[in-house]
């Protein structure tokens, strides 16, 4: 990418990273009554000694009181119920935060209708010993996409293809929702004004990590499209995602030509030892 990249790399070398602390497994929900159980039980086998939040925003069908049954049987599992349908991005704001105010040490995005595999959990988690953010990718060596049709893969890669070259990211799947977060890493990007819609926020979240310097590392995963409930991915939160990178990258150009070397929205990593 920019010179910075070997800078950071020579940097990150010399890294000792801290103990990871106990994980957050941050699940946002809109009618996802057919999935939740499931998927909540998959997280509790798979890493028995993180915790769960259903983040719901108030499911007409009923998702968040299937989610406080399982709350009520099993101490590891939290509901954060939330007014009404306010986006993917606001429903994990709203759960970063419950999450750093409870002390957790990593906190990680999963979607509820099964398209991340809890199985996979481990993996990321074992990357995050040693990086700052890990994303689970689709578009690296490895990585694969089961039961997509064709359309959405190519909207997809598209996406991050275009993401990836606007705003100047070394990144593969800039798009994708299934992420581990150490905790430093979310106080040090700044949530507040985060971009909250559908991909903007991913994206959003990405180029924030990459700019302000922290070790961000892709570990492949197989993404398996979801067999109950619907998609709540809509024509207007691409053509919103397409509108905002586009603006970001022009922006960034501009800050370069005037010789800013960050964009002045990016927070700068905090110094760690
Ligand atoms: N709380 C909350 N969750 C949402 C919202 N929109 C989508 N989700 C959840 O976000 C995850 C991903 O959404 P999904 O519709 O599967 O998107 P797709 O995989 O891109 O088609 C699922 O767990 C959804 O239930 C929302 O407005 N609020
Ligand atoms: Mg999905």
């Amino acid at each position: 990418m920019n010179d910075g990249d070997g800078t950071r790399a020579a940097q990150d070398r010399g890294r000792q990273f801290g103990p990871l602390g106990t994980a957050l497994v941050i699940i946002p929900t809109y009618n996802e009554a057919e999935n939740i159980k499931s998927i909540v039980g998959r997280v509790r086998k798979a890493v028995p000694e993180a915790h769960v939040l259903v983040a719901d925003d108030n499911s007409p069908d009923g998702t968040g009181k299937l989610a406080d049954e399982l709350a009520a049987e099993d101490d590891h599992v939290h509901v954060l119920h939330r007014k009404g349908k306010e986006g993917l991005g606001a429903a994990y704001l709203a759960g970063f935060r419950w999450g750093l105010e409870k002390g957790y040490g990593v906190l990680i995005e999963m979607d509820a209708d099964g398209s991340h595999q809890p199985e996979e959990l481990p993996r990321l988690l074992t990357a995050l010993k040693g990086a700052d953010l890990v994303l689970g990718s689709r578009w690296v060596p490895g990585g694969r996409v089961v039961n997509w049709p064709k359309s959405r893969e190519f909207i997809s890669r598209g996406g991050s293809l275009y993401s990836r070259l606007a705003l100047d990211l070394p990144l593969r799947d800039i798009t994708g929702g299934y992420r581990a977060f150490r905790r430093e890493t979310l106080e040090g990007l700044g949530l507040d004004d985060v971009a909250s819609q559908g991909y903007c926020f991913q994206v959003d979240l990405a180029r924030r990590a990459v700019k302000a310097g922290y070790h961000v590392v892709e570990v492949p995963i197989t993404f398996v499209e979801r067999e109950l409930g619907d998609s709540k991915m809509s024509r207007d939160i691409l053509v919103e995602a397409l509108w905002r990178v586009t603006s970001w990258g022009a922006q960034e150009r501009v800050g370069k030509l005037l010789g800013r070397t960050r964009p002045s929205s990016s927070p700068s990593r905090p110094s760690q030892s």
